[in-house]
């Protein structure tokens, strides 16, 4: 009897506790079990369920975080020069630079094949130089910077990828003559254009080339979304300034009731292009909509439109009104049956305009200050709200409902859900791109971080649960399930055909034409060889690193003392550097990365002769140094 009754009791407490844990989960949100800090929470060894990629803004590069745990794992050096690895340094990377020292990336890009990021490419802008770069994810390096595109002046609604990355696309975002020529600004609406470009992507190996520019009117062209799915095929463009103003836009351009999102259908533009119905200016084939239809069409947006975003099943194109408290959701279907029935109202420098009410499917009213939109995998939609500095969450579809909104700190842009521009959303975090940071890290002075925050989504209401700074400044960024990217860990020595690459002892050489020095050099802990290399002043000299290392995050640095001149070369990887010798006397150079117990003692000379003193066209090691080098090899 006794002992029924302490079941009892002990049944009920647990009862208790259970009640006790639902309630508190309950409060959480209710989203996967466990406080904020425990879904944050990815032990010490544990990896990211997430990468995600933020652009860096004016700062020319893109940052990679792991998601839940927010902690930044490494940056990648995209337009802008990066010293400490030598990005901008080496002659492979200044190249791609182009002489450029400045970039400013907005949108970063995955590839996609079907519709679903794939894990090969990242492609981001540049906006005012009008490039695009594609970073490799077998190795999260930049490998190929295009651009500045002719006749893009800015590119801001940029890369957005097909769904299989057939294109990725820049449009101007100020507009300037085409072909840029000497006329007044006053004329702007009579001579000045915007251009949209559809840029090609080779599907095996991602290089970028021109496939087609479309002339537009004037506008200031914003941001773009791929169609997908039904829309597939499509490219879709909002503007804003369709005033046509050229001073006081803060106020000129925010006159008209209906600017536009533009609709282009690249398949026709690159058959026109194909057909020879193109114009060349500055090199590019440049479609005139006054003499060439059926590529573009404008469907009226209100109040200055900023995000498109095409939901995950293709079928609703989602704009927001800066200056409007609503989404205006579009159907494609509805927009399409327009086209075909040739239902226009109107046209625009030969651009047919369709029916604001033909196309609407929605209006959902979010909220003030609306800009993007991305989406989860239960049907929901979620808008970020500048000026309310919230986050909206809405159903797609009937009744078009707002159904939670969480408070952001402060003054959201864009926001990036979980695979959120694909067909398949996973609909488990978003994260707000905040603005403004504020009040909320330790006072740095005038100049605060930017502050990303993550979101859970798992609940049925969304759960702020992370806050981390960010430097300057993360416009969008794209997460992908970290289990689709398999990196590298180092460059197979044998796959090695870069320029200047030696693999053997016996190969290490300085060999002399006129004053142009080429020195085909080994490193391998602890050591390069030559570490004596004896040069005349005023010679061109160019170092040719190969890194033998096949170890895992065994990366050499070279840097030349009383220069800027420093790079890293990376497990098998080979490396050019060019230093000018300018002045005789002793010049020592050292392994700038700590890549093991003697790194310190990685170092050598340049030896810097007067002008004219006689020196062998080739110099190579002697068999003691080669036999010592192979020895060093073997224990490797
Ligand atoms: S932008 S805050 Cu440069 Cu994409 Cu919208
Ligand atoms: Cu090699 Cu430090």
């Amino acid at each position: 009897m006794k002992r029924g009754l302490r079941f009892g009791f002990a049944v009920a407490l647990v009862a208790t506790i259970a009640a006790l844990v639902a309630g508190c989960m309950a409060s959480q949100g209710g989203g996967a079990a466990g406080s904020a800090a425990q879904k944050v929470y990815v032990k010490p060894g544990e990896k990211d369920a997430y990468y995600a990629f933020l652009s860096g803004g004016h700062h020319g590069n893109v940052y990679v975080y792991g998601i839940p745990s927010c902690r930044h794992i490494t940056t990648i050096p995209v337009f802008t020069p990066e010293p400490a690895v030598g990005y901008g340094n080496d002659e492979e990377s200044k190249a791609m630079l182009g002489g450029y020292t400045w970039g400013d990336a907005h949108h970063p890009g995955l590839s996609e094949t079907d519709g679903d990021y794939d894990g090969r490419w990242l492609f981001i802008n540049d906006m005012p130089n009008a490039r695009i770069a594609r970073i490799d994810l077998k190795d999260f390096k930049t490998r190929q910077i295009f651009g500045p595109i002719p006749n893009v002046s800015a590119a801001h609604a940029c890369p957005f990828p097909t769904p299989n990355t057939e294109y990725v696309f820049a449009a101007s975002r100020f507009s300037v003559p085409v072909p840029n020529r000497d006329v007044r600004v006053e004329d702007y609406a009579k001579d000045f254009r915007g251009i949209i470009a559809g840029v090609k992507v080779d599907p095996k190996i991602g290089t970028m080339s021109l496939g087609f520019e479309i002339l537009m009117p004037p506008f200031d062209w914003d941001l773009a979304d791929a169609g997908k799915g039904p829309s597939h095929g499509w490219e879709f463009f909002t503007c804003y300034n369709s005033e046509m103003a050229y001073d006081s836009l803060e106020i000129k351009a925010s006159q008209n009731e209906m600017d536009y999102f533009a609709a282009v259908d690249w398949r026709a533009a690159q058959k026109a292009v194909d057909d020879g119905k193109a114009t060349m200016v500055n090199g590019a084939p440049v479609l005139d909509p006054v003499k060439v239809k059926g590529i573009a069409y404008l469907i009226p947006v209100p109040k200055s439109p900023h995000g498109v975003d095409v939901d995950p099943s293709g079928q609703y194109v989602c704009c927001s009104g800066k200056l409007q408290a609503e989404v205006s959701v579009y159907s494609f279907a509805k927009i399409k049956a327009a086209i075909d029935a040739g239902k226009f109202e109107g046209e625009k420098m030969g651009v047919p305009t369709l029916k604001f009410e033909d196309c609407l499917e929605a209006k959902v009213p979010v909220g003030l200050g609306p800009l993007h939109t991305q989406f989860d995998n239960k049907g929901n939609a979620y808008t970020s709200l500048f000026l309310d500095s919230q986050i909206a969450k809405w159903k797609v579809g009937p009744p078009w409902n707002v159904v939670d909104k969480i408070d952001v700190y402060y003054s959201i842009g864009h926001l990036m859900a979980s695979e959120g521009d694909t067909r398949h959303p996973t609909g488990d975090y978003v994260v707000a791109l905040d603005k403004l940071s504020k009040d909320r890290y330790l006072n740095v002075g005038p100049t605060h971080p930017e502050a990303a925050q993550l979101i859970d989504l798992r609940g049925p209401k969304m759960e702020l649960l992370y806050d981390f700074p960010t430097y300057l400044e993360p416009h969008y960024a794209q997460m992908i399930k970290a289990e689709k990217l398999k990196p590298i860990t180092v460059y197979p020595l044998a796959e090695n055909d870069k320029p200047g690459n030696i693999k053997r002892a016996e190969d290490i050489r300085v060999e002399r034409k006129g004053n142009r020095v080429d020195v085909y050099g080994l490193v391998v802990r602890t050591h390069f060889s030559p570490d004596i290399v004896r040069v005349n002043q005023g010679d061109e000299v160019y170092f040719h690193w190969t890194n033998l290392e096949q170890d895992d995050d065994i990366a050499h640095g070279f840097g030349i003392l009383w220069s800027s001149k420093n790079m890293q070369v990376e497990p098998g990887e080979t490396k050019t550097m060019h230093w000018t010798a300018e002045k005789a006397g002793i010049n020592p150079f050292y392994c700038s990365n700590f890549c093991s117990a003697l790194h310190q003692e990685m170092q050598g000379y340049i030896e810097v002769r007067p002008r004219g003193t006689p020196q062998a066209s080739v110099v190579r090691p002697d068999a003691r140094t080669i036999a010592e080098l192979n020895a060093l090899l073997a224990a490797r």
